[in-house]
């Protein structure tokens, strides 16, 4: 695991509910998550986080008030590189829900905050997401290997930062 890759992703908590996008294609197709993707060089993580959300889900930045809650550093079997995710919060304005588009990408949905669609989610994000959602800030470390031909997390520690 010579090569760290960096990533973002972005979730939006307002008024006991949180936007998810429903992913079409790529990476994690058919799972729900926050927006977010690569760190492009010159970029800060905020500003990327910024960008993809914009990108996929139509809400602009100055709407969201992101700010940075946890880290995530992930390696997979077979995979040379590991992953580190930058997570971040933003509790948006009232007018977030005029901004609120599907894309090519993704399509976004609100879930209210006790009726989060574990299932349909990458595995760790269940041991995290009560940390964001209290907003103590966090860091996890995710092992994922290829058991049955499926990819399934085998370690996961979360914990308070
Ligand atoms: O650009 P692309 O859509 O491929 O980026 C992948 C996104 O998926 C990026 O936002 C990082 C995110 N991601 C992982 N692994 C995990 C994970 O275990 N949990 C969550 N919530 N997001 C993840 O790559």
């Amino acid at each position: 695991h010579s090569k760290v890759k960096y990533y973002t992703n972005a979730f939006i908590v307002r008024n006991g509910k949180i936007l998810l996008g429903y992913k079409k294609r790529g990476f994690g197709a058919h799972k729900y998550n926050g927006f977010g993707g690569k760190v492009e060089s010159g970029e800060t993580p905020l500003q990327a986080a910024s960008r993809e959300l914009e990108e996929e889900s139509g809400v602009r930045p100055s709407e969201a008030s992101l700010r940075h809650i946890g880290v995530l550093f992930f390696m997979t079997e077979d995979v040379d590189a590991a992953f580190h995710i930058d997570i971040f919060k933003g509790d948006g304005y009232e007018s977030i829900d005029q901004d609120i588009t599907d894309t090519d990408e993704m399509r976004p949905e609100w879930f209210e905050v006790e009726h989060i669609p574990f299932d349909n989610m990458w595995e760790d994000d269940v041991f995290w997401m009560p940390l964001l959602l209290e907003d103590k800030p966090f860091y996890g470390r995710v092992d994922f290997r290829f058991l049955e031909g499926e990819e399934q997390a085998v370690t996961v520690g979360a914990g308070k930062k």
